[in-house]
Protein backbone atom coordinates (compact mmCIF):
# COMPACT_ATOMS: atom_id res chain seq x y z
CA UNK A 1 0.00 0.00 0.00
CA UNK A 2 1.46 3.49 -1.06
CA UNK A 3 0.65 6.11 1.42
CA UNK A 4 1.21 10.11 1.63
CA UNK A 5 0.88 11.98 4.43
CA UNK A 6 -0.48 15.34 3.70
CA UNK A 7 1.06 17.71 6.68
CA UNK A 8 4.42 17.40 8.63
CA UNK A 9 3.43 18.80 11.63
CA UNK A 10 3.60 17.31 15.58
CA UNK A 11 0.49 14.57 14.51
CA UNK A 12 2.18 13.92 10.61
CA UNK A 13 5.33 13.31 11.71
CA UNK A 14 4.56 11.28 14.37
CA UNK A 15 2.19 8.96 12.15
CA UNK A 16 4.38 9.44 9.23
CA UNK A 17 7.39 8.06 11.38
CA UNK A 18 5.41 5.01 13.19
CA UNK A 19 4.03 3.96 9.33
CA UNK A 20 7.74 4.11 7.72
CA UNK A 21 9.34 2.38 10.76
CA UNK A 22 6.77 -0.71 10.21
CA UNK A 23 7.92 -1.14 6.87
CA UNK A 24 5.26 0.82 4.41
CA UNK A 25 5.73 2.93 1.13
CA UNK A 26 5.38 6.26 2.47
CA UNK A 27 5.83 9.72 1.80
CA UNK A 28 5.85 12.77 4.30
CA UNK A 29 4.34 15.87 1.85
CA UNK A 30 5.01 19.62 3.53
CA UNK A 31 5.36 23.08 2.51
CA UNK A 32 8.03 24.11 5.28
CA UNK A 33 11.13 23.19 3.47
CA UNK A 34 13.89 23.58 6.34
CA UNK A 35 11.91 20.70 7.99
CA UNK A 36 11.49 18.65 4.79
CA UNK A 37 15.39 18.95 4.32
CA UNK A 38 16.08 17.80 8.10
CA UNK A 39 14.41 14.98 7.34
CA UNK A 40 15.84 13.79 4.18
CA UNK A 41 19.11 14.09 5.81
CA UNK A 42 18.83 12.91 9.35
CA UNK A 43 14.78 11.28 9.32
CA UNK A 44 12.54 12.32 11.77
CA UNK A 45 14.24 12.41 15.07
CA UNK A 46 11.99 11.62 18.10
CA UNK A 47 12.18 12.23 21.82
CA UNK A 48 10.36 9.89 24.03
CA UNK A 49 10.78 9.96 27.61
CA UNK A 50 14.57 9.87 28.30
CA UNK A 51 14.90 8.16 24.72
CA UNK A 52 15.98 9.61 21.75
CA UNK A 53 15.93 8.03 18.68
CA UNK A 54 15.76 8.73 14.39
CA UNK A 55 13.36 6.88 11.90
CA UNK A 56 14.05 8.13 8.34
CA UNK A 57 10.96 8.49 6.16
CA UNK A 58 10.71 9.81 2.91
CA UNK A 59 9.60 13.09 2.95
CA UNK A 60 8.78 15.82 -0.39
CA UNK A 61 7.67 18.91 -0.69
CA UNK A 62 6.62 18.33 -4.38
CA UNK A 63 3.52 16.47 -4.72
CA UNK A 64 4.34 15.00 -8.26
CA UNK A 65 7.44 13.25 -6.40
CA UNK A 66 5.34 10.69 -4.84
CA UNK A 67 2.85 9.99 -7.45
CA UNK A 68 -1.17 8.54 -6.97
CA UNK A 69 -0.94 6.64 -3.22
CA UNK A 70 -3.30 4.19 -2.04
CA UNK A 71 -4.20 5.53 1.05
CA UNK A 72 -4.25 9.51 1.79
CA UNK A 73 -3.48 10.64 5.46
CA UNK A 74 -4.75 14.59 6.11
CA UNK A 75 -2.55 16.04 8.94
CA UNK A 76 -2.71 19.50 7.93
CA UNK A 77 -4.52 21.80 10.24
CA UNK A 78 -7.75 22.14 10.18
CA UNK A 79 -8.08 25.87 8.87
CA UNK A 80 -5.58 24.68 6.16
CA UNK A 81 -7.63 21.45 4.85
CA UNK A 82 -9.98 23.16 2.33
CA UNK A 83 -6.82 24.63 0.40
CA UNK A 84 -4.73 21.61 0.51
CA UNK A 85 -7.48 19.75 -0.76
CA UNK A 86 -7.26 21.81 -3.82
CA UNK A 87 -3.86 21.27 -5.44
CA UNK A 88 -3.63 17.43 -4.50
CA UNK A 89 -3.98 16.39 -8.66
CA UNK A 90 -0.72 14.63 -8.40
CA UNK A 91 -1.82 12.18 -5.57
CA UNK A 92 -5.10 11.63 -6.10
CA UNK A 93 -6.17 8.29 -8.21
CA UNK A 94 -9.53 6.32 -8.36
CA UNK A 95 -8.33 3.90 -5.97
CA UNK A 96 -7.28 6.44 -3.46
CA UNK A 97 -8.58 6.03 -0.03
CA UNK A 98 -8.62 9.13 2.53
CA UNK A 99 -8.21 9.49 5.90
CA UNK A 100 -8.59 12.54 8.35
CA UNK A 101 -7.29 12.20 11.52
CA UNK A 102 -7.34 16.13 12.20
CA UNK A 103 -8.67 18.08 15.11
CA UNK A 104 -12.24 19.49 15.27
CA UNK A 105 -15.14 19.55 12.84
CA UNK A 106 -15.63 20.23 9.50
CA UNK A 107 -12.53 18.64 7.98
CA UNK A 108 -14.31 15.45 7.11
CA UNK A 109 -17.07 18.07 5.29
CA UNK A 110 -14.23 19.64 3.18
CA UNK A 111 -13.08 16.05 1.71
CA UNK A 112 -16.57 14.77 1.19
CA UNK A 113 -17.63 18.09 -0.80
CA UNK A 114 -14.51 17.84 -3.17
CA UNK A 115 -13.42 14.35 -3.14
CA UNK A 116 -16.75 12.73 -2.32
CA UNK A 117 -16.28 9.96 -5.25
CA UNK A 118 -13.54 8.34 -3.20
CA UNK A 119 -13.42 6.28 -0.10
CA UNK A 120 -13.05 8.46 2.82
CA UNK A 121 -12.42 7.23 6.15
CA UNK A 122 -12.28 9.60 9.84
CA UNK A 123 -11.46 9.08 13.08
CA UNK A 124 -9.25 10.45 15.98
CA UNK A 125 -5.94 10.35 17.55
CA UNK A 126 -5.09 10.60 21.56
CA UNK A 127 -1.44 10.30 20.43
CA UNK A 128 0.25 13.21 21.85
CA UNK A 129 3.09 14.79 20.41
CA UNK A 130 5.07 18.23 20.25
CA UNK A 131 7.10 19.94 17.11
CA UNK A 132 10.58 20.75 18.85
CA UNK A 133 12.15 22.44 15.82
CA UNK A 134 12.81 20.94 11.59
CA UNK A 135 13.17 17.25 11.79
CA UNK A 136 11.90 16.81 15.71
CA UNK A 137 9.44 15.80 17.42
CA UNK A 138 8.25 15.03 21.08
CA UNK A 139 6.01 11.92 21.39
CA UNK A 140 4.47 13.07 24.98
CA UNK A 141 2.30 9.93 25.13
CA UNK A 142 0.94 6.78 23.14
CA UNK A 143 -2.85 6.59 22.65
CA UNK A 144 -4.76 5.05 20.27
CA UNK A 145 -6.18 5.50 16.76
CA UNK A 146 -9.95 5.56 16.50
CA UNK A 147 -11.37 4.74 12.65
CA UNK A 148 -14.62 4.76 11.19
CA UNK A 149 -15.77 4.76 7.54
CA UNK A 150 -17.26 8.19 6.40
CA UNK A 151 -18.26 7.32 3.08
CA UNK A 152 -17.31 4.98 0.24
CA UNK A 153 -15.21 2.84 1.68
CA UNK A 154 -15.68 -1.19 2.12
CA UNK A 155 -14.63 -3.15 5.94
CA UNK A 156 -12.30 -5.02 4.06
CA UNK A 157 -10.38 -1.35 3.17
CA UNK A 158 -11.03 -0.40 6.58
CA UNK A 159 -9.46 -3.52 7.90
CA UNK A 160 -6.29 -2.98 6.12
CA UNK A 161 -5.91 -0.06 7.20
CA UNK A 162 -6.56 -0.89 10.74
CA UNK A 163 -3.83 -3.59 10.28
CA UNK A 164 -1.74 -1.47 9.11
CA UNK A 165 -1.88 0.68 12.17
CA UNK A 166 -1.34 -2.15 14.13
CA UNK A 167 2.12 -2.86 13.08
CA UNK A 168 2.89 0.56 13.16
CA UNK A 169 2.05 0.48 17.08
CA UNK A 170 -0.77 3.13 15.94
CA UNK A 171 -3.01 0.87 18.59
CA UNK A 172 -6.52 1.12 16.14
CA UNK A 173 -10.06 1.09 17.66
CA UNK A 174 -12.84 0.49 14.54
CA UNK A 175 -15.86 2.57 15.18
CA UNK A 176 -19.24 1.59 13.31
CA UNK A 177 -20.08 5.27 13.57
CA UNK A 178 -17.27 8.07 13.76
CA UNK A 179 -18.63 10.70 14.35
CA UNK A 180 -19.64 9.75 17.85
CA UNK A 181 -15.62 9.82 18.41
CA UNK A 182 -15.04 13.00 16.74
CA UNK A 183 -17.35 14.34 19.10
CA UNK A 184 -15.71 13.08 21.78
CA UNK A 185 -12.42 14.44 21.25
CA UNK A 186 -14.21 17.72 20.10
CA UNK A 187 -15.85 17.96 23.48
CA UNK A 188 -12.22 17.45 25.24
CA UNK A 189 -10.53 19.93 22.90
CA UNK A 190 -13.56 22.54 23.39
CA UNK A 191 -12.94 22.12 27.57
CA UNK A 192 -9.25 22.23 27.13
CA UNK A 193 -7.67 23.76 24.63
CA UNK A 194 -8.59 27.32 24.65
CA UNK A 195 -8.01 28.18 28.07
CA UNK A 196 -4.53 26.23 28.28
CA UNK A 197 -3.67 28.93 25.17
CA UNK A 198 -5.38 31.90 26.89
CA UNK A 199 -3.71 31.09 30.26
CA UNK A 200 -0.33 29.82 28.43
CA UNK A 201 -0.71 26.39 31.22
CA UNK A 202 -0.41 23.26 30.47
CA UNK A 203 -2.90 20.77 30.40
CA UNK A 204 -3.02 19.44 34.24
CA UNK A 205 -2.81 23.59 35.75
CA UNK A 206 -6.34 24.14 34.43
CA UNK A 207 -7.91 21.64 37.86
CA UNK A 208 -5.69 23.90 39.95
CA UNK A 209 -8.45 26.72 39.64
CA UNK A 210 -11.74 27.15 40.87
CA UNK A 211 -12.69 29.46 37.58
CA UNK A 212 -10.25 28.01 35.32
CA UNK A 213 -12.14 24.12 35.96
CA UNK A 214 -16.14 26.45 35.81
CA UNK A 215 -15.63 27.37 32.40
CA UNK A 216 -14.10 23.98 31.20
CA UNK A 217 -17.21 22.39 32.58
CA UNK A 218 -19.37 25.50 30.92
CA UNK A 219 -17.68 24.95 27.55
CA UNK A 220 -18.07 20.91 27.51
CA UNK A 221 -21.79 21.16 29.25
CA UNK A 222 -22.65 23.39 26.22
CA UNK A 223 -20.96 21.42 23.53
CA UNK A 224 -22.84 18.44 25.21
CA UNK A 225 -26.30 19.67 24.94
CA UNK A 226 -25.25 20.85 20.96
CA UNK A 227 -24.24 17.12 19.96
CA UNK A 228 -27.71 15.62 21.34
CA UNK A 229 -29.42 18.54 19.50
CA UNK A 230 -27.91 16.77 16.22
CA UNK A 231 -28.25 13.73 17.25
CA UNK A 232 -24.57 12.46 17.59
CA UNK A 233 -23.74 9.54 19.98
CA UNK A 234 -20.98 10.36 21.98
CA UNK A 235 -20.09 8.98 25.10
CA UNK A 236 -21.64 9.79 28.50
CA UNK A 237 -19.90 11.62 30.87
CA UNK A 238 -17.94 13.91 29.24
CA UNK A 239 -17.06 16.55 31.79
CA UNK A 240 -15.66 14.18 33.96
CA UNK A 241 -13.70 12.56 30.79
CA UNK A 242 -12.55 16.09 30.22
CA UNK A 243 -10.80 16.73 33.36
CA UNK A 244 -9.76 13.48 33.85
CA UNK A 245 -7.58 13.62 30.12
CA UNK A 246 -6.16 16.97 31.88
CA UNK A 247 -4.82 15.01 34.49
CA UNK A 248 -3.28 12.14 32.32
CA UNK A 249 -1.86 14.70 30.10
CA UNK A 250 -0.89 17.05 32.80
CA UNK A 251 2.34 18.19 31.81
CA UNK A 252 1.44 18.44 27.83
CA UNK A 253 1.01 21.34 26.05
CA UNK A 254 -2.17 21.85 24.32
CA UNK A 255 -2.03 21.82 20.76
CA UNK A 256 -3.95 25.12 20.52
CA UNK A 257 -1.22 25.91 23.17
CA UNK A 258 1.53 25.44 21.23
CA UNK A 259 -0.12 27.15 18.15
CA UNK A 260 -0.49 30.48 19.79
CA UNK A 261 3.16 30.62 21.89
CA UNK A 262 4.52 29.75 18.76
CA UNK A 263 3.16 32.12 16.91
CA UNK A 264 0.53 30.29 14.12
CA UNK A 265 -2.85 30.62 13.62
CA UNK A 266 -5.27 28.61 15.79
CA UNK A 267 -7.87 25.48 15.50
CA UNK A 268 -10.77 27.76 17.43
CA UNK A 269 -12.40 27.92 14.61
CA UNK A 270 -13.11 24.54 13.86
CA UNK A 271 -13.50 23.49 17.42
CA UNK A 272 -15.43 26.37 20.27
CA UNK A 273 -15.78 27.90 17.23
CA UNK A 274 -17.65 25.06 15.19
CA UNK A 275 -19.62 24.13 18.47
CA UNK A 276 -21.12 27.92 18.87
CA UNK A 277 -22.05 27.75 15.04
CA UNK A 278 -24.01 24.06 15.06
CA UNK A 279 -25.17 25.61 18.20
CA UNK A 280 -27.70 28.76 16.51
CA UNK A 281 -28.51 25.62 14.05
CA UNK A 282 -30.41 24.34 16.62
CA UNK A 283 -31.15 27.55 18.70
CA UNK A 284 -29.13 26.66 21.74
CA UNK A 285 -27.05 29.32 23.36
CA UNK A 286 -23.32 29.13 23.86
CA UNK A 287 -21.56 31.84 25.57
CA UNK A 288 -18.77 30.38 27.16
CA UNK A 289 -18.00 28.87 23.68
CA UNK A 290 -18.18 31.71 22.08
CA UNK A 291 -16.60 33.61 24.66
CA UNK A 292 -13.56 31.90 24.07
CA UNK A 293 -13.56 32.13 20.76
CA UNK A 294 -13.84 35.64 20.73
CA UNK A 295 -11.06 36.10 23.44
CA UNK A 296 -8.50 33.17 21.38
CA UNK A 297 -9.59 35.80 18.25
CA UNK A 298 -8.38 38.58 19.85
CA UNK A 299 -5.11 37.43 21.43
CA UNK A 300 -4.47 36.29 17.77
CA UNK A 301 -4.67 39.26 16.39
CA UNK A 302 -2.55 41.01 19.38
CA UNK A 303 0.04 38.82 18.56
CA UNK A 304 -0.47 39.72 14.11
CA UNK A 305 -0.49 36.04 13.33
CA UNK A 306 -1.18 36.26 9.98
CA UNK A 307 -3.98 34.37 8.59
CA UNK A 308 -3.85 32.16 5.56
O1 LIG B 1 -5.99 16.78 21.79
C1 LIG B 1 -5.48 17.54 22.56
C2 LIG B 1 -4.82 18.74 21.97
O2 LIG B 1 -3.92 19.28 22.57
O3 LIG B 1 -5.23 19.12 20.85
C3 LIG B 1 -5.56 17.32 24.05
C4 LIG B 1 -6.43 16.12 24.32
C5 LIG B 1 -6.12 18.52 24.73
C6 LIG B 1 -4.22 16.96 24.65
O4 LIG B 1 -3.35 18.01 24.75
Amino acid sequence: MKIAVLGAGAMGSLYGSFLSQSGADLWLIDIWKEHIEEIQKKGITIEEGEASYSIPVKATIDKSQVGPVDLLLIFVKSYQTKKALEDLSPLIGEETTFLTLQNGLGNDEAIVERYGQNAILAGTSSFGATLLGPGRIRVAGRGETTLGILRGATTESLEKVAQLFRQSQLNPRIEENVQGPIWDKLLVNVGINALTALMQIPNGRLLDHKGLLYLLEQAVREAEEVAKALQVPTSPQPVEKTKKIAQVTGHNFSSMYQDLHNGRRTEIDAINGKVAACAKSVGLPTPVNETLGLLIEAMTEVKQIKRN
